[in-house]
């Protein structure tokens, strides 16, 4: 059985309210192709396909769009999960209309996938949270986990787990029972897949995900996940890994780098194979459809020249200007024109921008406040008004009752 594993799209998704459209059009071109010149019999597309609750319909077309084409009239089966960004509901509207397509989606944990013909598969036995299927001649168990935030989880699945756990311990082994459960419906002669949209501890965050921690869920141990899986496909980091100790557990990573600390990272999909033994994994890359520079120079004068020298070139620009003084309004606008992707133009203050530099482990012992404060200091290089701290500091409080 031959797979092809993506997730994070988060198609709608914007870069300092820069439209990404022509960049996540590019990558579904190029998806759909390596799908065509693949041939995989699954498609597992593990959450964020969208960057927002509410995607723009522009998004919403581009998806659907590709989900046809994706199906190849139906040989193909290609199953979506909701991520954290995703509307589980709206995500999964269209549920009904795409079952010919070979398409199945489900948007919140303990969702149940209807039994019957999804194109070239066949569910034939499905309940809250897992599948089996006969596709092609082989069969396939699947789990599917989509985003669990502690909420919606304490929606579906009842906690009787001990008082004397803190709450993220409570968080992961109410995960691990999940899994445990669920995997007791694999059968032996089937191929045992997981998809899901979580953060798996050991995993490398690249910082566009750490809300989430502190947002409605909290880091799991590998140990997690049923031994008997022959594949865990996962989704929510954005960097492409392993994750350590477990095989057989991958995230693709996103297809586009999506901000400043994901520009050193690959863009690929995975092709996998399972054959009954060792699953075979295959990475594909992607090329990089529009890159995310940064530019510190020495001055007004070298960036001018720098705009000159990239004048029309296709890149997203952070300028960072080492500088004592003011930047004129009027050599803004002559960057901005000689290189139209400047996405902000930030004054380096001479000596105060390269203090504090904490280390990862310094960092994670202060307090959020000051954490917030220093990010705000060290992207804007002004000081957070106390008012949007105070707001931000309320709601977070609020996530936490
Ligand atoms: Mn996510």
């Amino acid at each position: 059985m031959k797979i092809i594993h993506t997730a994070d799209w988060h198609l709608g998704k914007n870069i300092e309210g820069r439209s990404r459209l022509p960049e996540q059009k590019l990558f579904l071109e190029d998806f759909v192709r390596i799908c065509g010149e693949e041939e995989p019999d699954l498609i597992l597309i593990a959450g964020d396909i969208y960057d927002s609750y509410n995607p723009p319909a522009y998004a919403e077309q581009l998806f659907y769009d590709t989900l046809k084409k994706l199906s190849r009239n139906g040989a193909c089966v290609t199953v979506i999960i909701a991520g954290n960004h995703d509307n589980p509901d709206r995500l999964t509207a269209s549920g009904p209309l795409a079952r010919d397509h070979g398409i199945i989606m489900a948007g919140t944990p303990g969702s149940v996938v209807p039994e019957g013909s999804y194109g070239a598969g066949n569910v034939t036995e499905s309940g809250p949270g897992y599948l089996h299927m006969d596709l092609k001649g082989e069969k396939a168990d699947l789990i599917l986990l989509p985003f669990p935030s502690e909420k919606r989880l304490n929606e579906v699945f009842l906690d009787e787990t001990e008082e004397d756990l803190t709450r993220a311990e409570r968080y992961e082994e109410k995960i691990r029972s999940i899994f445990a459960d669920l995997a007791g419906h694999f059968r032996p002669e089937a191929f045992h897949i997981i998809v899901s949209h979580l953060f798996v501890m050991n995993s490398v965050s690249d910082g566009s995900e750490r809300s989430v921690a502190l947002g409605g869920s909290y880091m799991v141990g590998g140990g997690v996940f049923p031994e008997d899986a022959d594949y865990i496909a996962l989704g929510h980091i954005h960097k492409p890994q392993k994750v350590p100790g477990l095989p057989r557990a991958r995230y693709s990573g996103a297809p586009i780098h999506y901000n400043q600390r994901e520009i050193n990272h690959p863009n690929q999909i995975l092709a996998i194979e399972l054959t009954g033994d060792t699953p075979f994994i295959r990475e594909i890359p992607l090329p990089v459809y529009k890159p995310i520079e940064i530019w510190r120079c020495k001055g007004v004068s070298e960036a001018i020249e720098r705009c000159q020298i990239h004048e029309g070139e296709d890149s997203w620009v952070f300028l960072e200007i080492e500088t004592n003084e003011y930047i004129h309004e009027e050599d803004i606008k002559t960057m901005k024109k000689l290189k139209g992707d400047i996405l902000s133009i930030r004054p380096l203050i001479h000596g105060e921008n390269d203090t504090q530099q904490y280390n990862p482990g310094e960092a994670e012992e202060l307090p959020f406040e000051d954490l917030v404060r220093e990010f705000y200091r060290r992207r804007f290089g002004l000081e957070m008004n106390p008012e949007s701290l105070d707001l931000l500091m309320d709601i977070l409080g609020e996530e936490d009752k």
